[in-house]
């Protein structure tokens, strides 16, 4: 168990429902991809050590928008819609196909994709096709395998070994690593993973130094303005019942 550092300063910054929409290109952002209700927003809350961040859900298929975050210095963190949870009515439903795909694609500014999956369901095909599509970028890809709370950590180290083989067999630079958002492991390895994606590596040897904020920087303290409507009623902590 350890305390976040490097993503503490994250703010909610916008949501976006079409490519059209996206913020202009900034300095480096990461995208947190995977199957709906594998723990993508947790992460992403757990990383930035803010309770309620990016929204969280018991429903899967909450996240229906890129949700940006703010680190300053024109860095991000991005939240993708969920895929692969077929109870989610169509007409909301989204295949990664159209969104996600052509967001991972075409965005110049995102220097790799986290994948978030279940520690228990690995390597869906879902998760396969998207790991296929962006390969063509040529993108790093870091495989948060989370809920590994749920496991023992003989059988989650297992199913990380099996985790790492399979993405070798994709690609040599993809990565793979065991997290839990409800104990609070496995933050340091991600940091370092992302870190060096955002040439922030400088930052993790001093002692919780968060990145500066630009002159002029308004974000500090915007109120996420999805508390009302996506980030409403039901939302929880990881883990919470
Ligand atoms: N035990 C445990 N539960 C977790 C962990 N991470 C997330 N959860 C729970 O899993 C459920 C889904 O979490 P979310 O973070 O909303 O998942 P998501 O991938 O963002 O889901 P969508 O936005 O629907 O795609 C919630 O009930 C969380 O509390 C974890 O590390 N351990
Ligand atoms: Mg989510």
């Amino acid at each position: 168990m350890s305390a976040p550092k490097l993503f503490r300063q994250a703010r909610f910054e916008t949501s976006v429902a079409k490519l059209e929409m996206l913020p202009p290109e900034g300095l480096g952002e990461i995208a947190f991809a995977g199957r709906s209700n594998a723990g993508k927003s947790s992460a992403l809350n757990t990383l930035a050590d803010h309770k309620r961040l990016a929204f969280v859900s018991k429903t899967p298929g909450r996240t229906q928008l890129i949700n940006y975050f703010d680190l300053g210095n024109g860095l991000h963190l991005v939240d993708l819609p969920g895929y692969g949870y077929a109870k989610v009515p169509v007409a909301i439903r989204a295949p990664w196909g159209r969104l996600i795909g052509d967001y991972v694609l075409v965005r110049q500014s995102l220097k790799g994709l986290a994948v978030i999956m279940d520690v228990r369901h690995p390597m869906t095909d879902h998760d396969y096709r998207l790991l296929d599509w962006f390969g063509q970028t040529g993108k790093p890809v870091h495989v948060l395998l989370t809920k590994s709370d749920k496991l023992t950590r003989a059988d989650g180290m297992r199913t990380l070994a099996t985790v790492k083989q399979q993405l070798s067999k994709l690609s040599p630079i993809y990565t793979a690593q065991l997290f839990s958002s409800l104990k609070k492991n496995g933050i340091e390895d991600a940091e370092k993973v992302f870190a060096s994606w955002l040439g922030l590596e400088a930052l993790l040897e001093e002692t919780g130094t968060p990145p500066a904020k630009p002159p002029g920087a308004t974000t500090l303290g915007k109120k996420n303005p999805r508390a009302k409507g996506e980030n409403g009623p039901g939302s929880k902590r990881p883990g919470s019942k």
